[in-house]
């Protein structure tokens, strides 16, 4: 369910053919109002005919203290991203996702080559060493895209005026919210957006000696302690 709260004054129904770029901050909230991280908000353009490549920009997903870093990672279509393991246990990092599918086998330290995300859509990263080590990286279709932070802040920016189309997506969203759409105009936009979703913990490295009782089913990651 996505709410627009604060964003009658922001949203101005004059047509403005200008391309001024705008920006658009958003607050990502739960439906408790607490303050959401890890959301991707995607804006794709109403009336797209090119959307501009997005600035070529290096990204990461580490692994470190046996966990992966970002637990979200949102990309543009046909970035490259690096999969550096901080750690001195070797990590097997694999996706058996649509999107991607792609393994790196056993390795410390950089992996050969970073790996070429080109179909927009979710990959569900996971190590075959630790079953609780899960993340996600979205590929996005549109250049205008931003995840949430730790306080749920997300900021665009560069936003050609115009209609857009908004996305969410976060891994723990109890359903696909239905698109919302909103205009930009030559000014700064500030909306208050917000998802349904069932918290849980973010995958963390068990304690010593844990593994072996470890639960490895595929939603391990997703209820680690
Ligand atoms: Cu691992």
């Amino acid at each position: 369910m996505i709410r627009l709260t604060d964003c009658l004054l922001c949203l101005s129904y004059f047509v403005c053919a200008s391309l001024t770029a705008a920006s658009l901050s958003v607050n990502m909230t739960d439906t408790q109002g607490v303050a959401l991280g890890d959301t991707v908000v995607e804006l794709t353009p109403v009336t797209a005919s090119a959307m501009p490549p997005k600035a070529p920009q290096h990204y990461e997903m580490r692994q470190e203290n046996r966990v992966f870093s970002p637990f979200v990672l949102a990309v543009p279509q046909g970035a490259k991203v690096d999969f550096p393991n901080l750690d001195r246990t070797r990590h097997h990092v694999y996706s058996f996702s649509p999107a991607k599918q792609f393994e790196l086998k056993l390795y410390v330290g950089q992996a050969e080559a970073p790996i070429l995300f080109d179909q927009p859509g979710l990959v569900a990263i996971g190590c075959n060493i630790h079953d609780y080590m899960q993340a996600f990286i979205y590929v996005a279709k549109s250049p205008y895209f931003a995840s949430s932070d730790d306080n749920g802040l997300a900021s665009i920016t560069d936003l050609p005026t115009g209609e857009y189309t908004i996305t969410l997506w976060h891994p723990w969203q109890n359903v696909q919210p239905q698109p919302t759409n909103i205009i930009i105009n030559e000014s700064s936009h500030t909306v208050t957006l917000t998802l349904d979703v069932n918290r849980q913990n973010k995958p963390s490295s068990p304690p010593s000696g844990f593994g072996a009782s470890f639960n490895a089913s595929s939603h391990a990651g997703q209820h680690a302690k």
